[in-house]
């Protein structure tokens, strides 16, 4: 018997993106990520997002550190900085410092934002800078070819770790959350249309906003981080969960196990420019970020 293979309607799938909008929200640069790395998902739905929202090109900036995820800026048409490794999140809050106006998203890979970048982790959140972390967590150094990193989990025999990985994963749900994040979720991007909508509800809240996405490094992690491991792992936070208790979202972060999928925590408090300008106000010197905040379209 022969068999006939499947059409595929590439030019029809291609004019349904086209009219969708988001091609605006990409550069002309293609990604040059191994085929299947979850990082595509997340390029897809950033830029859904960025279309659903309209956020104005010349008021969004992307800034990364460096690793596989940090290529983004690359690939999105607004403003956008590559910068050093693990320094994405002071560089951020320098740019929504000096203009309050910008849409600032940070995103990076777990070695970049807990190994050699953990030590802005806990400030950026404490300070409540306005901005948004997509920390692409794939428990893995995929850039430079497979080396364990803070999120990989015990046990992992990697290129660099053949004898087993001795080393206990860091939690970052439960490391944002007791640093007083303001806004802390996590997505799968093996569930696109899920992690769209966690990024469109990061990117509207005004404060920190970490989310923590769970992304298959399919070159480097065979065993662990696997779309089919994950697939079976990931569930939902339960009905019952309730996002404004913070104990209750470090109870559901300690499920490792069964790493839930959705919004842990999110809290209404004043942002690091809102607590400067008050600052500046009670020193005598008005309210110089007054009449730039941006407008939130989500
Ligand atoms: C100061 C400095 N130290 C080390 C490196 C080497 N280096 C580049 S990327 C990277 C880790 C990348 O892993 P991760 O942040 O998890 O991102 P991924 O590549 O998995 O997306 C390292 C150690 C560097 N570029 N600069
Ligand atoms: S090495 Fe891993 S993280 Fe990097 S592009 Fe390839 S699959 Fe993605």
């Amino acid at each position: 018997m022969t068999i006939q293979p499947k059409p595929v309607y590439l030019d029809e799938k291609l004019d349904e993106v086209r009219q969708s909008g988001r091609l605006d929200y990409r550069s002309k640069a293609l990604p040059t990520w191994c085929p299947g790395c979850g990082y595509f998902a997340m390029v897809e739905s950033l830029t859904a997002v960025l279309n659903r929202m309209q956020l104005p090109h010349k008021d969004t900036v992307i800034v990364s550190g460096i690793g596989c995820a940090s290529r983004f800026p690359f690939f999105i048409s607004t403003y956008g900085i590559h910068t050093l490794h693990g320094r994405a999140l002071p560089v951020a809050t320098g740019i929504k410092m000096a203009n309050d106006r910008l849409h600032v998203i940070v995103v990076g890979g777990d070695g970049d934002g807990f190994a050699i970048g953990g030590g802005h982790v806990p400030h950026a959140a404490r300070r409540n800078v306005d901005i948004t972390y997509l920390l692409f967590d794939n428990g893995v150094y995929g850039l430079t070819k497979g080396q364990t990193s803070p999120t990989s989990v015990l046990g992992f025999r990697t290129s660099t770790s053949p004898y087993e990985n001795p080393d206990r994963p860091l939690n970052p749900l439960l490391m944002v959350l007791s640093h007083g994040a303001s806004w802390v979720g996590q997505a799968y991007a093996g569930k696109p249309d899920h992690l769209t909508e966690m990024i469109a509800a990061a990117v509207a809240h005004r404060g920190f906003s970490y989310l923590n996405i769970l992304s298959p490094c399919v070159t480097f992690d065979k065993t662990e981080r696997t779309y089919s491991n994950l697939g079976l792992q990931v569930a939902d936070l339960p009905a019952n969960h309730d996002s404004t208790n913070v104990a209750m979202a470090m109870a559901a972060a300690m499920r490792t196990d069964h790493p839930l999928l959705g919004l842990y925590y999110k809290e209404d408090r004043p942002t690091l420019n809102e607590n400067l300008d008050s600052l500046a106000a009670k020193a005598g010197a008005g309210t110089p970020a007054a009449g730039k905040k941006p407008v939130r379209a989500a």
